[in-house]
């Protein structure tokens, strides 16, 4: 189980005692076998990885750029990420692709450019309302996983993280047999894409601890990106304690 915490536009250098909290309760889940990543904004990283060097959490970002370095003003490399001692990256979260006009083919790229930095990528594909309501659900789903995992991904450092748009930050979820149908729906895409490495896929969209326990129960969960819970260590924690 891996429970990734998206902290979003939150957090400033003030956020080091909420992590600090987490950072002490962080060997409960770690001792059960839970796996912890916080992403928070850019300018905290260096600050989270500097504490989390006497814990398990590790310390990922929300976005990198395709290219190494050069002249993008505003963007951040997975190269620089990786100097900073990130250990993973979320990319294509559907507020990049909603916001910054993202298509499956940059987040293609810059899935890759995680991994040629050595990190993890944290790829996010999910439907708007309309789309499930449309009963295109998995066809969009199928449509983002085929062009956002481009040829020369490693499976041994992907992840994914299925995230229906209208789930996210609106309190609302699918139901059980909704989450179960689209990960096994993604399972088998990525099982016949990796046939020899299985590739965790996440849940993500509104998990706080009152539903984490049946929703990290589901099977082909295997874990969840989360939210809004993720900025308190009591939320976050009760979450990771449910897997
Ligand atoms: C979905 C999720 C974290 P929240 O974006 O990636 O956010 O848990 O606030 O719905």
């Amino acid at each position: 189980m891996l429970i990734a915490g998206n902290w979003k536009m939150n957090g400033d250098p003030s956020s080091m005692d909420e992590f600090g909290r987490m950072i002490a309760r962080a060997p409960e889940a770690t001792a059960r076998g839970v796996d912890l990543i916080v992403c928070p904004p850019a300018i905290l990283i260096a600050k989270f990885v500097d504490r989390a060097t006497v814990s398990k959490i590790g310390i990922g970002g929300q976005d990198c750029h395709a290219e190494p370095k050069g002249a993008h003003t505003g963007d951040i490399s997975a190269e620089m990420l990786a100097a900073c001692g990130a250990t993973a990256v979320i990319v294509g979260h559907s507020e990049r692709r909603t916001d910054h006009g993202e298509t499956d083919e940059m987040v293609g790229k810059k899935a890759l450019a995680a991994q040629r930095a050595g990190l993890t990528a944290i790829v996010c594909v999910g439907e708007t309302e309309a789309e499930r309501d449309a009963g295109e659900a998995e066809a969009v789903v199928g449509r983002q996983l085929a062009g956002s995992l481009p040829e020369g991904l490693d499976p041994a450092r992907l992840v994914v993280a299925y995230e229906p748009v209208w789930a996210i930050g609106t309190g609302r979820t699918p139901s059980l047999d909704d989450i179960a149908a689209m990960h096994a729906f993604i399972r088998a895409t990525l099982t016949a894409r990796f046939p020899e490495t299985p590739v965790q896929i996440l849940y993500g969209g509104s998990v706080k601890p009152s539903n984490a326990a049946e929703i990290l129960a589901v099977e082909n969960v295997d874990g969840a990106l989360v939210g809004g819970a993720s900025l308190k260590a009591d939320d976050y924690l009760g979450i990771a304690l449910a897997a």
